[in-house]
C-alpha cells in the first residue's frame, strides 16, 4: 500500500528552490517538519529531489547500513570536497583513503587514548579561564572564546601546533576563511551550477580562502617535519608514520594534508557549538545549573585542578551535554541514500541514490520518542531512563561506520571545560540574550554574550 511522500507546494520548473532562505536553511527544514506529522517530506531543491525524515521508526530503517550509505554527491559535502577531498569526513565509502585512514586513526580516538590528550586539553582550558579572570565583570563573547578554545585544543593535542588564540584580540584568519568557505559550499549545494558560475567574485574569494587554509596546514606539517612540537603518538605522528594494518599502506602526502585540515575543522566547529549551547541551556535552567555547581564543588573543591579521573567520575555534567546535544545538535542534518530501490515504513518508495536527510532537531524532539520534548531535562539521561529510550531517536554523532570518530574527544574536552568554567565563574545574562542560531553547515548561537565574574567562596 504505497503512498506518495508529501511536499510543500513548489513553483513550476524551479521546484522548492526559491523557498529556501539564504540564511538558516536548516531552521527552515526543521520548521517545515511541523506541517508533515507523518515524519517524512520531500522537496525539489536545485533540480534534485530530496527526502527529509524524522520519524524515529523511519530513521531506524535509514540507519540500517545494509540498505543505506553516507551520501556525499548531491549534498553540501560534495562542495566541502573542494578543500577536504578524500579526508575522513568527505570521503566516499568506496574510496580506499577512507578505510585506510579510519583503521590507522581509530585507536587514537578510543576512550583510553583520551588520557593522553588530557594535559593539552587542560592547558588550553586554563588559558580560557585566565582570559575570563582578566575580564571580570565585563561581557564576554562566549561562542568566540569557545571557538578559540576548541581550535587551540585540537591543534595542540592532535598536531603539536599552537594557535595561541587567547593571546590575540582578533579570531585567527583561519576561522574566517573556514566560515566563509562552509557558507559558500552550502550555498553552492542549494543553487543551480549556472548561478555559481555567474558569481565570479565569490568564486575568487572562495579560492583565496581555501588557499589560506591549506597554507596553514602545510606550515603545521612542515613544523613537524622540522622536528618542532608534538610527538610520534599524536594524530599527525600516526598519519606520517603508521601503516594500515589491513593493506600495509601508509597515507599519501596529499591525504595527510586533507586529514589535518579535516581534523582542524571537524575537531573544533561542533564542540564549540556544544559548549555554547550548553552554557546557554544552563542560563535558562537555573535548577540544572545548581546541580552542576554542586557536582563541581564536590569533585573539584576550591581551586582543585581536575585530572582525567575526576572528569570521568562526573554524572551531572555529562547529562547536561547529552541533553544539549538532543535539543541543539550542532550538525543539523545527516545525508544518507539507499543502496538499491527500497520502501520505508512499508509505504514510502525511495529510488536508489535518492538523497535522504535525517533531520536532527525534529527527530530529537519527536513526540513518539520523547515526553515533554522541548523541556531541558537531564534526568532523561539517568541509566534507568536511557534504557527505555527509542534506539534511533538520538543521533547527534551520526550513524554506523561513518559516525563521528571524535566523539570521546569532544565529550572529554567539553566535560573538562564546563567543569573548569563552573568551578571558577558565575554568569549573568545582562543583555537578556535571545537564541539566534547561526548556520554554516554546523550551528552555533550567534552574538552570544554573558557577563562573567569569579565565584567567591561560600557563594
Ligand atoms: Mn564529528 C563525523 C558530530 C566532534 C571528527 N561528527 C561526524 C558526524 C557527526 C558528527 C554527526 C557524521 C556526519 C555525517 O554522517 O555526515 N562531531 C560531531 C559532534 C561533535 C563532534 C556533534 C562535538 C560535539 N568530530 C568531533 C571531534 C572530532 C570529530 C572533536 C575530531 C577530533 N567527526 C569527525 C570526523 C568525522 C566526524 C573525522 C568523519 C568520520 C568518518 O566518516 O569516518
Amino acid at each position: 500500500d504505497l503512498r506518495p511522500i508529501r511536499s510543500p507546494r513548489g513553483i513550476p520548473l524551479l521546484g522548492n528552490t526559491p523557498q529556501i532562505p539564504d540564511t538558516n536553511p536548516f531552521g527552515y527544514f526543521a520548521e517545515l517538519s511541523k506541517q508533515f506529522p507523518e515524519g517524512i517530506y520531500g522537496m525539489d531543491i536545485a533540480g534534485i529531489e530530496q527526502v527529509f525524515v524524522y520519524d524515529p521508526d523511519l530513521v531506524a530503517e535509514v540507519s540500517d547500513e545494509t540498505r543505506f550509505f553516507k551520501q556525499i554527491d548531491k549534498t553540501p559535502l560534495a562542495h566541502v570536497r573542494d578543500y577536504l577531498n578524500a579526508g575522513l569526513f568527505t570521503a566516499h565509502q568506496h574510496e580506499e583513503e577512507w578505510g585506510r585512514a579510519h583503521r590507522i586513526l581509530l585507536p587514537a580516538f578510543s576512550q583510553r587514548a583520551m588520557r593522553g590528550y588530557f594535559g593539552q586539553m587542560l592547558e588550553i582550558a586554563q588559558n580560557l579561564a585566565g582570559k575570563w579572570e582578566r575580564r571580570e565583570g565585563k561581557p564576554v563573547k562566549i561562542t568566540d572564546d569557545y571557538t578559540r578554545l576548541t581550535l587551540d585544543t585540537i591543534a595542540l593535542s592532535g598536531f603539536g601546533y599552537r594557535f595561541d588564540s587567547f593571546d590575540k584580540e582578533e579570531l585567527h584568519p583561519f576561522l574566517n576563511a573556514l566560515l566563509e568557505s562552509l557558507i559558500e559550499s552550502l550555498r553552492r549545494s542549494q543553487e543551480l551550477p549556472m548561478m555559481t558560475k555567474l558569481r565570479k567574485a565569490d568564486d575568487r574569494k572562495y579560492r583565496d580562502n581555501i588557499r589560506l587554509m591549506q597554507d596553514l596546514v602545510e606550515s603545521v606539517i612542515k613544523e613537524r617535519r622540522e622536528g618542532k612540537g608534538g610527538g610520534e603518538e599524536d594524530l599527525l605522528g600516526l598519519m606520517l608514520e603508521a601503516t594500515d594494518p589491513e593493506t600495509g599502506k601508509a597515507l599519501t602526502d596529499d591525504n595527510v594534508r586533507d586529514q589535518v585540515l579535516t581534523f582542524l575543522i571537524a575537531g573544533h566547529e561542533t564542540t564549540s557549538g556544544l559548549l555554547s549551547f550548553a552554557t546557554y541551556s544552563l542560563m535558562r535552567n537555573p535548577h540544572v545549573l545548581a546541580q552542576a555547581y554542586a557536582e563541581v564543588d564536590r569533585l573539584m573543591p576550591g581551586d582543585t585542578v581536575p585530572d582525567y579521573d575526576t572528569i570521568m567520575q562526573m554524572d551531572v555534567i555529562p547529562r547536561i551535554l547529552d541533553e544539549t546535544l538532543r535539543l541543539w545538535a550542532p550538525i543539523p542534518l545527516i545525508g544518507k541514500a539507499p543502496l538499491e530501490d527500497t520502501v520505508i515504513g512499508g509505504r514510502y518508495q525511495l529510488k536508489k541514490g535518492t538523497r535522504v536527510n535525517i533531520l536532527e532537531e525534529p527527530l530529537h524532539t519527536h513526540p513518539k520518542a520523547w515526553d515533554r520534548p522541548d523541556e531541558f531535562d537531564i534526568d532523561r539521561w539517568l541509566p534507568e531512563n536511557r534504557a527505555k529510550q527509542h534506539p534511533h531517536a538520538y543521533k547527534p554523532f551520526g550513524n554506523g561506520v561513518r559516525a563521528c570518530i571524535g566523539r570521546q574527544f569532544a565529550l572529554t574536552e567539553a566535560r573538562l571545560v564546563l567543569a573548569l568554567v563552573l568551578q571558577k565563574f558565575k554568569f549573568s545574562d545582562t543583555a537578556d540574550y535571545r537564541m539566534d542560531v547561526k548556520e554554516a553547515l554546523t550551528r552555533k548561537p550567534g552574538d552570544f554574550e554573558l557577563v562573567v565574574r569569579r565565584r567567591k567562596e561560600h557563594e
